[in-house]
This record gives structure tokens, sequence and C-alpha cells, in this order.
């Protein structure tokens, strides 16, 4: 029998992947760990074609204690390979866990910049790899950055964007001072061991706006990822259709808030913003995202889709945490980013449905003889100004659980309806997370593009390109799609659906064994 090593460990190791395979609310085609904890993905990127996902791993259980860094491989970005792990505590300054960081080509060579735990606070360390990414070593000068900024009163100091302007390494450190805002403090270096302190990239303002709204900025900045949307490279020129992206994930006093980014330029050692804007309408359920270019030149982004049932729950499923399907940004015309998941994921598609083109009038509720828990839909509408559509997923024959998104616009037909996701009637356990989600909606003329992805207890929602990322947790076993339209009228110009295939097939090992 394994030894339990914490005291949240109360489903021996062995039973682990059994109780989480019997599990009806894990996804089927999203990537999950084995089983035990998953959190931030880790080291996005593409390397010789092989695309890599490294990811938050607890394999002693469901619950975020002495991570490691989990590995998985694809070339299609759709079905995953599991590796051995990557990075795991050892004594010296990640004793206590390997956090958040990224992979980067330091002249051909594979190097990882991660936050390394120890004495209950973290700092950046580094690790090399051989050619497979498969195996690797950390530098013996860990950590790389012995403290942060002097000076200045941190609420916290973690994971970390890495880039190359030339021969010049920089570095972006997520943190916050205290009294003030969320930041993210840059670095220089020639070689990804010796690093210059330059200064806050750009300081977030903590007393501006309501704490509870969901674009509040936090008191601290997680996982800083800084791109350049659009064309050119970061600290280049900026071309007239590009912009300097500044993602983060706002954190405050241990809550794990809402990913948020800012638009705006980085020149110099400055980042001036233009504006702010919510990155998922889910907020924390697509959380600490990070980005990479992939071969083709896509921005790829994945986040942590967390739960929404109690940690006893989580414990006792034998699992937590479900990576997002890897969606590609690109910059929308009023300067905002849109999002869509790959279309590789489209190869997962089974059993055609089509419901046909209809005039939905107020009043209307149909059953749409769609039904299942691994779907896809593709669903063109116009919604006349003051129609409301509700979709039903997930829902059973007497009504009693059912997930509805609800797309709305306004009655004067401005371009700006809403989107929402009404969750209060998703689960009869009184325990789960039932909130309600929501956001601004652009529509032209009253037109959305509709994607709905549904695995299980992971729904991921695309309308106009806007994201709504969340979980939900059926008990029922319900798989009804509804469609009701409560005012106005609505043109179903198309309405296809798929059922999803699974990704893993056979049973997976909590730990890949090397070759
Ligand atoms: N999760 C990691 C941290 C990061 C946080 C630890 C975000 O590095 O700040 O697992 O979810």
């Amino acid at each position: 029998m394994t030894e339990l090593t914490h005291p949240h460990a109360t489903v021996p190791t062995e039973e682990l992947v059994a109780r989480a395979e019997a599990d009806p609310l894990r996804p089927r085609f999203h990537f999950v760990s084995p089983a035990g904890w998953l959190n931030d993905p880790n080291g996005v990127s593409q390397w010789n074609g092989t695309y890599h996902l490294f990811y938050q791993y607890n394999p002693e259980g469901a619950f975020h204690h002495r991570i490691q860094w989990g590995h998985a491989t694809s070339t299609d970005l759709v079905s995953w390979i599991d590796q051995p792990v990557a990075l795991e505590p050892s004594a010296g300054p990640d004793a206590e866990g390997c956090w958040s960081g990224v992979l980067v080509n330091d002249g051909g060579t594979p190097t990882l910049v991660y936050s390394g735990r120890s004495g209950g606070r973290e700092l950046p360390c580094v690790a090399t790899g051989t050619p497979d990414l498969l195996d690797w070593t950390k530098d013996p000068g860990n950590p790389v950055i012995g403290a942060p900024p002097t000076g200045v009163d941190i609420t916290a100091y973690r994971d970390h964007c890495v880039w190359q302007e030339g021969s010049t390494w920089r570095q972006l450190v997520g943190s916050g001072i205290r009294d003030v805002g969320g930041t993210a403090f840059l670095y220089e270096s020639s070689d990804l061991r010796s690093w210059d302190y330059i200064g806050p990239l750009f300081i977030g303002d903590a007393s501006h706006g309501d704490p509870g709204a969901p674009d509040w900025t936090g008191t601290m900045w997680e996982c800083v990822d800084l791109f350049r949307a659009g064309r050119g490279a970061l600290g280049s020129a900026h071309a007239g259709d590009s912009t300097d992206v500044l993602v983060f994930s706002a954190w405050n006093d241990g809550e794990t808030r809402h990913p948020l980014y800012w638009t705006g330029r980085y020149a110099g050692d400055t980042f001036e913003p233009e504006a702010l804007h919510r990155l998922d309408y889910g907020g924390r359920f697509f959380y600490a995202p990070q980005s990479f270019r992939d071969e083709s030149g896509r921005r790829i982004m994945f986040g942590w889709m967390q739960e929404g049932r109690s940690d006893a729950a989580m414990v006792e499923a034998g699992w937590s945490g479900v990576m997002s399907l890897p969606r590609v940004a690109t910059l929308a015309n009023d300067g905002t980013l849109e999002f869509a998941p790959v279309p590789e994921i489209e190869t997962l598609r089974r059993n055609h449905v089509s419901v046909p083109a209809q005039v939905l009038v107020a009043g209307t509720s149909m059953d749409t003889g769609v039904s299942g828990d691994q779907l896809d839909l593709e669903v063109e509408l116009q919604l006349s100004a003051g129609a409301e559509l509700r979709l039903g997923l997930l829902g059973c024959v007497d009504g009693a659980e059912e997930t509805v998104v609800i797309l709305g616009r306004s009655a004067d037909g401005s371009p700006t309806g809403m989107m929402h996701l009404d969750r209060t009637r998703s689960s009869l356990d009184p325990a789960v997370d039932k909130e309600e989600k929501s956001g601004p909606l652009p529509m032209t003329d009253g037109r959305v593009r509709l994607r709905v992805l549904v695995d299980r207890s992971a729904v991921e929602i695309f309308a106009n390109g806007k994201p709504l990322t969340a979980r939900v947790y059926p008990t029922q076993g319900g798989g009804r799609v509804t469609l009701a339209v409560a005012e106005g009228t609505v043109r179903l110009l198309s309405f296809e659906a798929w059922a999803m295939a699974a990704v893993f097939d056979d049973t997976r090992s909590l730990l890949t064994e090397r070759k």
C-alpha cells in the first residue's frame, strides 16, 4: 500500500486512476491529467513539429501540493501522449514545488524558466532539456534570481514570461505591490542565468473599480503573458494592424479571480496600456492562461478550467482540473482579441446532425433532437431587436437539470448585446458552484456565430469570438439540447451538431516511466 503522505491524500494512489476514469463528469476530449491534480498550463510550445503541453501536476491526489510538471506531447493538438514528469521538487530552491513557468529555445537548447517554491515563497529557476524535451537538468545556480526587488513591499512573486530581443533575453515575473496593485517586474539577461532588474513594466491600480467586479485587476498578477497580436515580433516597430497584449490572472489574497488583458504598446522598458479587457467571461474557469506562437504563426492559448466543486468532492473523485481546448487568438477589428478552438478539434466530430433553418418566434420552446454530453455545436443566428434566445444543454427530460446559454440583443438594436450562462439549474447537487456567468457580446445587425463545446463537466462557448468557459456538474445524466425564444424573433440560419470522440481510449498510468 502506498504511504499516504498528505492529510488530503485519502484515496490510495493505486485507486486514483480507476476512480478518475469511473467519474461520469470527467471530460473525454479535453486534456486531463491521468488522475490527481492538474492546474496551470506551462511551457506550451511547438518544438520540431511536436506540440508540448506541460502542466502543474500532483499525482499524489486531487489537491494542490508538492507540484510537479506533468508533460504530454501531441502532433495535432487533439490527441496527447503522456510523457514522464518533466520537473519534480528536489532538495534546494524547489523543494516544495515546481510552480508555473515557460519553455524557451536557448540557441537550440530547450530551457525551462519556472518558479521554484521553498520556505513558502517562490523564486525563478532554470532547467535544460534533452533534444526530445523528455529529460531535464536543473541549473546548479538555481535560483537564478535570489530575491524579489528590494525596497518594494510585494504581495507575491512568481510565474514567468521570457522572450528574446536580438541576443538579449527579457523576463517578466508576476507580482503585486502592497496597497498599490498587481504588476510585472522586468528583467534582462544575456544567458538566462544572470539577470539585471530593470523595474516594473507596468503597475495596476487595485483601488480602481469594485473588487467584486469581473474586471477588477487584483492585488497580484499571476501568469503574466506578453505577446504581439498581429504582425511583427515583440519589441519591434509596430505595424498598423498589431497591438501588444499583456495577459494576467488577477489574484487576491489566495483567491484566483479571473484572467484579464491589457492591449497597448510595449516599447523600451514599459508597457503603455490602451484598454483593459476580460479574457474569458467564465472568469476563474479559464485561469492562468499561457500562449505560444506555433510553427504556422498562430497564437495558441491554453487555460486551466478549475473545478466548481468542493475540495472534498475533488479528492473523492480522484482527479481535479481540466485543460481548455487549445484556442487561437486573433486581433479583431475593434482592437480586442477573438478566440476560436483550433480547427484540428473538428477531426473528433462524429454523427453529424442538422436542425433545419427556421424562424423562431417568442414563446417557441423546442427539443432539437440533438442529445449528448460530448458535443460540438455550430450555430448561426439572427436576433431581432430585443430578442432573447435560450440554448439548453445537458438537460434531462423532466427539466430538473439544464445548463442554459442565453443570447440577448438590446431593444434599441445597439451593436452590443449580452451572453449569459445560466448554471442555476445545471445541477441538483446543492454544493457545487452555480453562479451565473455573463459578458457583453458584440453583434452587428443581431448576427451571432455561436460555437459550443460540451464535454461532460466542461463547457466552452464562443459567441462572435468572445469566450465563456465554465464547469457544470449535472447529476441526472441528461444530454438534451433545447431551443427557446423568450422575446422577439430569432432566425435560425444554421444549426450543425456532432458527437465528439474521446481522445484517451486506453487506461493511463499516473506516472509514465522513462524509456
Ligand atoms: N498556480 C501556480 C502558480 C501560479 C498559480 C502554482 C496560478 O505558479 O501563480 O501551481 O494558478
